[in-house]
């Protein structure tokens, strides 16, 4: 499946610590957009779709979540729970975010502007434009 697990360099002295995210460094793509995703409300899940062409970073600063994953033919969970631990998911990769702590902020930093029109919200078009495309 088209996901990786980034591990991000934790700086840090006496005063605290630091993660530094750079284009094409660290993060391998251009970083067109960033936005955070906070409050979710206890029990209740975020997602349910995928990205025809986006390619993402998420990283959970503060808390932990749990990612169900799907590329249409196998289908895998990662919890994220750790600010030097990015999750990098690619294109076509349904996603299910669940299981947020209260005080959860996932950060994700994209290769592209908002675009509604590159969502796939359904699972059946999105299992068959995956077997499609192999
Ligand atoms: C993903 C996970 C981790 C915007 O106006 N601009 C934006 O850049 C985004 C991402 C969303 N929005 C608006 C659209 C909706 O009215 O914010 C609202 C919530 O967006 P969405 O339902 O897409 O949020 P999530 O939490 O289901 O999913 C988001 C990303 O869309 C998704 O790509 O991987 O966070």
């Amino acid at each position: 499946m088209n996901v990786k697990r980034i591990q991000l360099q934790m700086h840090g002295d006496v005063s605290g610590m630091l993660v530094a995210l750079e284009g094409n460094k660290n993060v391998p793509f251009d970083i067109k957009r960033v936005y955070y995703l906070l409050k979710t409300k206890p029990d209740t899940h975020r997602g349910l779709h995928a990205h025809r062409t986006l390619k993402q970073l998420v990283i959970a600063v503060r808390g932990s979540v749990k990612f169900s994953l799907d590329d249409g033919f196998e289908q895998m969970e990662v919890t994220l729970d750790n600010p030097a631990q990015g999750l990098l998911l690619d294109s076509m990769i349904w996603r299910k975010m669940y299981d947020f702590t209260e005080d959860c902020v996932l950060v994700v930093l994209a290769d592209q502007l908002y675009d509604p029109a590159d969502y796939i919200r359904d699972y059946a078009e999105f299992r068959r434009l995956a077997r499609d495309g192999r």
